[in-house]
């Protein structure tokens, strides 16, 4: 058993090895003892709401075992115990995470912005350079929705698989050791009824990468047991046909229960072994897990679970199991007694010592609003109910942020007809106290670093006199060789997009010329095209993931938004994934294939960049801006363009399309119209006519539609113009209301309109098919030259007649 348990790395003496398992019962206690205390801690109104590891620590221990160095995790949020074994958690950290503590050095994984028990390691130093993930135990930070770790865990384990197999990445060193990195994934048994479970698991064995993915079976998710989640209630069971033989590759499939210390150290060596030295894939099914105190800190599972189940659970507890291992072997009963109560004495020191931490800024902010408060009080005719604000503030014992504020700013209600000294000391502590927490709380939704993509200049295409017109195609296709030979570490991977070089030959030849590994088919299965993105990206690699038209965007969509757009808030900018979404939309025929659902995509994805570049040229243009920055974006190429004829310019791989700025297509004096993507090619068109009619329009390409315009350029035209449509083939109140909202609340355009604002848009279903679905579907071009023209004839009618 001792050779089994020590099989790691070295041979332990006794000595060493009784020493290594009173650590991990200790750990295992410390982590149990943080559960029961966190959940009084959310009982007692202390914090709001808590999610514990209790019932799944023994077999975190082992897994912690295997984890080395330059290892990943994607878990989620009953890893406390997994995380302490590592050393990554202390129980004052735990205690920071329960109570929301903002402080990014006193709980580092979120900064308060998650709920507790969702983890994350920092991947990036100060100056948002990356560390050196071989000196780390690195985890990918976790997310709430159940089973959005599993895309990323495709990424993750598929890094080791290309930085073995690739020789021009040897020299990639801070990432990887020849591939010997192994992605552990953890999933609840609840969690593997979601397609993102399925997806992963099929497309990680169609892959061949080292991921070991653990379910942690409990048996239920919160209160729907196993009967209604999964067939034959056995996830190992029903994977069975996945397990590896002598003539396919597949996973290696292990099955062991969670409360048998000794047998899940050996499960978990073998696994890791198998993942780390020959990159197959292995799932570890860990049965007869429990959960002491229900669920969450929401309800109790008293309501749910029989008295038979919950004195199994009883009985069974791994913490309990583990304890009779450890004294049927060492006999030493009296010793775990001490380790227990010691246990118990450092937990509660560690949540008093995080609790004062937590409060001791936000007592310091009471008091100086305390203090202003008086003194204003002292000159004002208000001051009784001022004072009436001050004692009420001065009474909370454990004060938010929010009564101190809340209470600085409803004072100056009082104070508007007041002017002195005091006041200005109110209004400035209320003004910096505004600026600091914005910051604690809104910081970090994009790089704030001073690469940022904003600051990539632009570098116009250049043309030779005589530059060869050609298919616009051929400017992307020639862009991403470029492209690929410049930057080692780009991937490109997508359905149809390796052999046969993508749907619309826009990466025609290149799985030929850069291989197999870097020019990749994929399964169809976009939300984990997307997870593979990000976990590539999170390894160093620069992956552009394509999803082959917009309308599938939506199943990788989910994944984007919860995951990609919020991976450097949700960590305070401690960790980055910059994947290039590649995707193609617009002006197809029928309910799918011409979508247009963008107003849906920017609002889910603040926290990428969203480009709609109108032509081939600026799309190029686009990824060579992004792979000189390290943010994520999604770039929406115009499905109806790549047979356009484009000139092709002869700084290929080097001109560069700025993000966020708009650009004037067309000069005129009459409207402003703003527009994007393919519409623009109809709103040219329109405008020709409306020449004839005697209306010269201004046509703005905002390019950049997350973000929008920041140089305000739409309002310089306005001032010309005085008059604004925004066009688009959205449904009304989608991207064009978005658009339209910019233009009046940012950037002020209110007082130069001397015409009510208006959108066109296309109708409000889906495009229905055919050239006549088309035509009354979305706008035309006599819609537009029609929506146009009723503007100048409301400003003249006269000179603009009625049309009909
Ligand atoms: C997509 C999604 N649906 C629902 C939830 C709410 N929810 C949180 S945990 C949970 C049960 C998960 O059970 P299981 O995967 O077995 O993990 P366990 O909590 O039992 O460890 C549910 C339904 C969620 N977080 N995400
Ligand atoms: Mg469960």
């Amino acid at each position: 058993m001792s050779e089994k348990i020590a099989a790691t790395d070295h041979k332990l003496s006794y000595q060493e090895f009784k020493k290594e398992i009173l650590n991990d019962y200790k750990i295992a206690v410390i982590s149990r003892e943080c559960s029961l205390l966190g959940r009084r801690e959310v009982l007692t109104g202390k914090a709001k709401f808590g999610i514990f590891g209790d019932g799944k620590e023994v077999p975190q221990l082992a897994m912690a075992k295997a984890f080395r160095k330059g290892d990943w995790r994607s878990g989620y949020y009953r890893d406390q115990t997994f995380m302490m074994a590592i050393n990554e958690l202390t129980p004052e950290q735990f205690f920071a995470g329960l109570y929301a503590h903002a402080d990014i050095d006193k709980e580092p994984y979120a900064a308060g912005r998650q709920m507790g028990g969702h983890f994350a390691t920092h991947t990036l130093n100060e100056d948002g350079s990356w560390k050196n993930q071989l000196d780390h135990k690195n985890v990918s930070a976790d997310l709430s929705p159940t089973a959005s770790q599993m895309p990323r865990l495709l990424g993750l384990a598929q890094a080791s698989k290309i930085y073995r197999n690739l020789d021009t990445l040897k020299n990639a060193k801070h990432f990887s050791d020849n591939g010997n990195e192994i992605a552990w994934g953890t999933i609840g048994n609840a969690s593997t009824s979601e397609g993102h479970f399925f997806e992963t698991f099929n497309a990680g064995g169609v892959m061949q990468v080292p991921m070991v993915i653990s379910v942690w079976d409990d048996g239920y998710g919160i209160s729907v047991p196993s009967k209604f989640q999964t067939t034959k209630e056995s996830i190992s069971e029903i994977l069975k046909g996945f397990q590896r033989n002598e003539d396919n590759e597949g996973y290696e499939i292990f099955v062991v229960n969670g409360w048998d210390y000794s047998k899940l150290i050996d499960v978990y060596n073998q696994a890791a072994t198998v993942a780390r030295t020959e990159h197959v894939p292995v799932l570890i099914h860990v049965k007869e897990l429990t959960q002491p105190q229900g669920h969450s800190t929401s309800g109790s599972h008293e309501r749910y679970k029989s008295e038979e189940r919950l004195n199994w659970e009883a009985e069974n507890d791994c913490i309990d199991k583990m304890q009779e291992w450890i004294v049927s072997v060492f006999e030493n009963e009296e010793e775990l007694i001490e380790i227990k109560k010691e246990a118990k004495k450092e937990v509660n020191a560690a949540k008093r010592a995080a609790w004062n931490d937590y409060l001791s800024a936000i007592i310091e902010a009471q008091n100086e609003v305390i203090n202003l408060l008086s003194a204003v009080a002292q000159k004002s005719d208000q001051k009784p109910f001022i004072l009436k604000l001050k004692n009420d503030l001065e009474v909370i014992k454990d004060p938010s942020k929010k009564d101190v504020l809340s209470t600085a700013r409803r004072t100056l209600v009082f104070l508007r007809n007041e002017n002195n000294n005091e006041k200005l000391q109110l209004i400035n502590w209320v003004n910096k106290y505004l600026i600091q927490e914005n910051n604690t709380y809104s910081s970090h939704l994009y790089s704030e670093l001073k690469n940022n993509a904003l600051t990539v200049k632009e570098v116009k295409p250049d043309y030779n006199e005589d530059a060869e017109i050609v298919d616009a195609r051929v400017i992307l296709r020639n862009n991403f060789d470029k492209l690929l030979s410049n930057y080692p570490e780009i991937l490109i991977f997508g359905e149809d997009a390796g052999n046969i070089g993508d749907v619309n030959q826009g990466l025609e030849g290149l799985q030929e010329k850069y291989g197999v590994l870097r020019v990749a088919d994929t399964g169809i299965r976009e939300a984990t095209i997307i997870g593979q993105g990000i976990g590539l990206a999170m390894r160093g690699l620069r992956p552009i993931a394509e999803i082959q038209y917009l309308d599938y965007l939506l199943y990788g969509l989910q994944i984007l938004s919860d995951d990609l757009s919020t991976l450097r808030y949700r960590t305070f900018g401690k960790q980055k994934a910059p994947l290039i979404v590649r995707t193609r939309g617009h002006r197809l025929e029928g309910i799918w294939h011409s979508g247009s659902h963008m107003g849906a995509i920017i609002h889910l994805l603040r926290g990428m960049y969203v480009l709609t570049p109108r032509n081939m040229t600026k799309a190029a243009g686009f990824y060579n801006t992004l792979l000189k920055t390290d943010e994520p974006a999604l770039v929406v190429e115009n499905l109806n363009g790549y047979r356009l004829k484009e000139k092709l310019p002869n700084n290929i791989g080097e001109f560069t399309t700025p993000i966020g700025l708009v650009e004037t297509i067309k000069q005129g004096n009459d409207i402003t119209i703003v527009s994007y993507g393919s519409t623009l090619k109809l709103v040219e068109e329109a405008s020709k006519a409306l020449t004839q009619v005697d209306i010269d329009v201004e046509i703005i390409d905002a390019q950049s539609l997350l973000p929008f315009d920041i140089n305000c350029d739409v309002l310089k035209s306005l001032e010309k113009t005085n008059r604004l449509i925004v066009i688009d083939e959205d449904v009304p109140g989608g991207a064009s209301a978005y658009i339209l909202n910019d233009i009046l609340n940012r950037q002020n355009a209110f007082e130069y309109l001397d015409s009510k604002p208006k959108t066109i848009t296309s109708k409000n279903h889906r495009a229905a098919y055919g050239t006549d679905g088309d035509y009354f579907s979305k706008p035309s071009i006599e819609d537009i030259f029609e929506g146009i023209y009723e503007m100048m004839h409301e400003v003249s009618p006269d000179k603009y007649k009625k049309l009909y």
